[in-house]
């Protein structure tokens, strides 16, 4: 059925890979061109090969769907450094590459996030940008959605910061996974569920996207880092999404446009645009373009029949 879990499932996790994949070519880079962003994602004139963000969402959303739909975290550390040590040409963070080496290597997940950056764990938005897949898991409570989302981040970020990341993305794809399609989205209605389980620094980037949603995008750019941080990347790509909540074009190009972590930002955008809009809303011509298509749908098909 085109508004069944399954075609929620396919829809968040299909186009944040295709997002992944468009915003990649312009990472790192700041005041792009409206017009070069656009005819990048208008044209998709090569395959679309995605990065180290739909790398590690794939393996957790094999991982939750061949696991009951739980977090088994020795597993799961295992199962990203293995990703990492098979494909290290993927654009990992660089914290995150030296972090799955050392796992790679035999040192136990936990001390290897806990001495991430001097100690201070990893506040990085890599455990954000995997973690659309915990919130696709069928009959959960946003608690458990919270605490799932949790445990799958602090295989590798401790940072309180880069876990609120996770939660946060976890709980805006399942929010908006059950909303009905065609009820309007109320943005507070997706902020406040998220902002009462985050910490008072990820709950007030939060609570500042309401203030953005109707002016020029760039007043997003101006409040946000938009950089590789947890804090500085998923408020933005919430605030992007709730702006064009049906509209994946339009989403990628604006996601992408703010410049910064534009593969990051634009993926977390999408993974929840297509939570909220199916399957039926991704271009056919990105999903023909994108590369391993069909693992993409097989895990949203298993995550989607997790009991
Ligand atoms: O979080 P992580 O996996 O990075 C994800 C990013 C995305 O843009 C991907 O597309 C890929 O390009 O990498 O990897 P980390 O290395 O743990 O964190 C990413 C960045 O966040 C680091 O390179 C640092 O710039 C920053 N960072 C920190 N800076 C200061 N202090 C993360 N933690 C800290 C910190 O504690
Ligand atoms: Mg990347
Ligand atoms: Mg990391
Ligand atoms: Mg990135």
């Amino acid at each position: 059925a085109p508004d069944s879990r399954q075609a929620r499932a396919r829809g968040s996790l299909l186009l944040a890979a295709c997002a992944d994949a468009l915003g990649s070519v312009f990472e790192g880079e700041r005041n792009l061109s409206p017009e070069r962003v656009a005819d990048a994602v208008d044209t998709t004139a090569s395959a679309l090969c995605w990065t180290d963000d739909t790398a590690q969402m794939l393996v957790l959303a094999e991982h939750l769907g061949a696991g009951g739909g739980r977090i088994e975290p020795d597993r799961l550390a295992a199962a990203f450094a293995d990703a990492w040590s098979t494909e290290p040409w993927r654009g990992y963070g660089r914290g995150a590459a030296r972090m799955l080496a050392q796992i790679s290597d035999g040192t136990p997940w936990r001390e290897a996030a806990q001495s991430a950056f001097d100690g201070a764990g990893s506040l990085g938005n890599g455990a954000a940008m995997r973690a659309a897949p915990v919130g696709l898991v069928p009959g959960r409570s946003l608690d458990e959605v919270a605490d799932a989302a949790t445990a799958s981040a602090v295989v590798s970020h401790v940072h309180p910061e880069g876990v609120d990341g996770a939660v946060t993305q976890a709980l805006a794809v399942a929010i908006v996974a059950t909303t009905p399609r065609g009820q309007r989205l109320q943005a507070n209605e997706v902020i406040e569920p998220i902002a009462s389980r985050t910490g008072a620094a990820f709950a007030a980037e939060l609570r500042a996207i309401p203030a953005l949603l109707d002016g020029p995008a760039t007043a997003i750019s101006d409040r946000y880092r938009c950089d590789a941080t947890a804090l500085g990347a998923v408020p933005p790509a919430l605030a992007v999404f709730l702006r064009h909540p049906d509209d994946p074009v339009a989403l990628a190009k604006e996601a992408i446009g703010l410049g910064g972590d534009t593969d990051t930002i634009a993926a977390m955008a999408a993974a929840v645009c297509g939570a909220y809009c199916g399957e039926a809303a991704v271009p056919p011509t990105w999903t023909a373009a994108l590369e391993q298509a069909a693992r993409v749908r097989a895990a949203a098909d298993r995550l989607a029949l997790v009991p």
